[in-house]
């Protein structure tokens, strides 16, 4: 599978958005993270749905949209995603999980399902036809600049050889919080297709992101 970028739109400097939008497509990222939380399923809150719509309008790359939100079926018609768009949701958010993935298909938008490091990825396994993406947290959901969880490369691994022992040896892994270029180079060795990277890689002060990018596709390719 294709190794992927997802640069998380919460760590740019939200005063010069639109500058760093076009860095980021000048070094060739493939998705944009956009962390969407309430306050309530996790303790912070970040961007919002009209920040989606905003981003939309001023650039091709996709966008890979991490609700963090309790009861995500509720919001879906308020973000003009389209076909190549991620739209994800948290298997501890939602009791009706199902007709949720479901209704985001419908709509033509991809389907993620996000776990939380004490999760099980067994968990996934009666929904496995309703989802285009496998997010594996490697911290727990809420804030930029933590420390990944020990589990983190077991449970990607874990993942991994549930997936394709199911059949969904084509459903990619993402994996989100800590994403050095150590970690994302072990997490890769695991499984891990795409890779969030935020503060630990992308968003560094006085760093280039071509630059970050470059080096980041160049060490997993190293293996
Ligand atoms: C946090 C959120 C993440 C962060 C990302 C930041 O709950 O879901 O997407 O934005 O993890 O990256 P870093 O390198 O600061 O952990
Ligand atoms: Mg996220």
């Amino acid at each position: 599978m294709k190794k992927m970028l997802s640069a998380s739109l919460m760590c740019a400097d939200l005063m010069n958005l639109e500058k760093s939008v076009r860095e980021l497509e000048k070094a060739g990222i493939d998705y944009l993270h956009i962390d969407i939380m309430d306050g309530s399923f996790v303790p912070n809150i970040t961007l919002g749905f009209d920040f989606i719509n905003a981003v939309k309008n001023i650039t091709d790359i996709p966008l890979d949209v991490h609700m963090m939100v309790n009861e995500p079926g509720r919001f879906l018609n308020a973000m003009k995603l389209g076909a190549d768009d991620i739209l994800c949701v948290h298997h501890e958010s939602d009791i009706h999980l199902q007709r949720t993935l479901a209704q985001i298909k419908d709509k033509g938008i991809k389907a993620g399902l996000a776990i939380n490091p004490q999760t099980a990825p067994e968990n996934m396994r009666y929904l496995k036809d309703y989802i285009d993406m496998a997010l594996v947290m490697t911290v727990s959901p809420g804030f930029a600049g933590q420390k990944i969880f020990s589990g983190a490369e077991f449970k990607t691994k874990h993942t991994r050889e549930l997936l394709d022992e199911w059949g969904c040896e084509n459903v990619p892994i993402e994996v989100d919080g800590n994403i050095s270029v150590e970690n994302g180079v072990k997490l890769n060795r695991c499984g891990a297709d795409i890779f969030v990277l935020g503060t630990s890689s992308l968003f560094i002060k006085g760093k280039d992101m071509s630059e970050s990018a470059a080096k980041f596709r160049a060490a997993l390719q190293e293996g």
